[in-house]
């Protein structure tokens, strides 16, 4: 829900609700924070606890939170988050490329009846909750390496509420460090080495401890909801996330990729801006009736027909020409579980993809299509080995990246930039 990969850190701030603040306020994260200036923050926050969503006592706030330090890469994560852009097809690409759907497979085989009693009681795909699990932590080992109580005050003072948030549980990053404290008070994650990303998320699902606290499960059996080390706690706390906050409709689709009547085309032409229409839902049969088709997997179009007509709207992640879609409501609950479109379609793909369907059929408008982590990773090795040592090659395409590329690019006599896809990778590499 919330990370610390360059796709990870948008999640997280979409998350957060900040991308509107976050241009304004950029200013203000251009030095690290003093520690005396993060003490008199967290005495604030202390003098705070009677606006908690739950209750919190100030003397408890007082000596846990006493013994957070103020961690700079939150900073330095929210700043990437402000000024590095980041492209649909590049985080697509690396989120659902084929190591990552193997994978996805492999956990599906080897855990069908864990995941067929998780899809009995909750109501959600198995693939859905697998994908959740593949997109946050790449099945398990990238939890994150930021102690949480650190991250959640950091971010807290990082980002003070408005002076308006008085009601309780009105703010979300002040609630979130709330919410770390009464989890680490009462004694729901380890005292030593909680650790998550950035956001303050955590878990082999990466929950938020506000979440974690509403929603977490045990279904293991060992009476303890264990996000961390359980992977059936952590996937049926995820299945219980979806089913609480807005259900799953069971057969409906995720998305459907349409063709769009060229006549109705024009109120969708290319903003630069997604263009989602969730007031214009209705049952997919009057969809069909006015014209929109499915495009199937070789590119031909289809009577939109699925079984209990259910309603859906468009969404166009970047408006024409690219990709269009009719979404469900199963959109909307995924909204729910991170408030990012892109994170929700890569899930969605991804999904898809374990279960055998294909990609999009209709072309991102670039002619620089994304890199699989596969691709990003020989990329870095050749970086290292030009002597960018700094760069630790891990498939993500990160700011030490991103720097080099820049270098690069100026090098090769290629238009600045700090991204590189299919075609421009190859220039790159090429030998001069
Ligand atoms: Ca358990």
């Amino acid at each position: 829900m919330a990370h610390s990969s360059s796709f990870r850190v948008r999640a997280g701030l979409a998350a957060l609700g900040l991308l509107a603040v976050a241009a304004a306020q950029a200013a203000s994260l251009n030095e690290p924070m003093a520690p005396e200036e993060f003490s008199a923050c967290v005495q604030q926050l202390a003098g705070q606890t009677d606006l908690a969503g739950r209750p919190l006592a100030r003397a408890d706030f007082e000596r846990i939170a006493g013994t957070a330090q103020y961690d700079d890469r939150v900073r330095q994560s929210l700043l990437v988050t402000t000024t590095e852009p980041t492209f649909w097809w590049d985080e697509l690409a690396a989120t659902t490329d084929e190591d990552r759907v193997e994978a996805g497979r492999a956990v599906l085989a080897r855990s069908a009846p864990t995941l067929d009693r998780i899809e009995a009681q909750f109501g959600v795909p198995r693939e859905i909750v697998i994908a959740i699990y593949g997109i946050e932590t790449n099945f398990g080992p990238a939890q994150g390496k930021i102690p949480v109580l650190n991250a959640a005050l950091s971010l807290a003072c990082l980002r003070p509420c408005p002076e308006t948030a008085t009601a309780r549980g009105s703010c979300s990053a002040r609630e979130r460090a709330f919410a770390a404290v009464r989890v680490v008070r009462d004694k729901r994650v380890p005292t030593e080495g909680w650790q998550g990303s950035w956001a303050g998320a955590f878990g082999r699902t990466q929950f938020e401890p506000d979440s974690f606290e509403q929603l977490a499960v045990d279904f293991d059996g060992d009476g303890i909801p264990d996000i961390i080390h359980s992977e059936p706690d952590a996937w049926a706390t995820a299945a219980n996330h979806l089913k609480q906050r807005g259900g799953w409709t069971m057969g409906a689709p995720v998305y459907i990729e349409v063709a769009i009547p060229p006549e109705q085309r024009a109120e969708f032409a290319a903003t630069g801006k997604s263009i989602r229409l969730s007031d214009r839902a209705k049952p997919l049969s009057q969809w069909n009736a006015a014209g929109w088709r499915a495009l199937a997997g070789d590119g031909t179009s289809q009577p939109l027909q699925v079984a209990g007509d259910p309603e859906a709207y468009p969404f166009l992640p970047v408006g024409l020409p690219g990709p269009a879609f009719l979404v469900t409501r199963n959109f909307d609950t995924l909204l729910r579980y991170n408030r990012s479109e892109r994170y929700v379609m890569e899930v969605a793909l991804l999904a898809r993809k374990m279960a055998g369907g294909h990609d999009f059929v209709t072309p991102w408008p670039t002619d620089d299509p994304g890199l699989t982590r596969a691709q990003v990773h020989e990329l870095q090795a050749w970086l290292v080995q030009k002597g960018y040592t700094e760069i630790v090659p891990d498939g993500v395409m990160g700011r030490r990246t991103r720097d080099a590329i820049e270098k690069e690019r100026a090098a090769k006599g290629l238009p600045p930039g700090r991204r590189v896809g299919q075609r421009t990778v190859r220039l790159l590499m090429q030998p001069s």
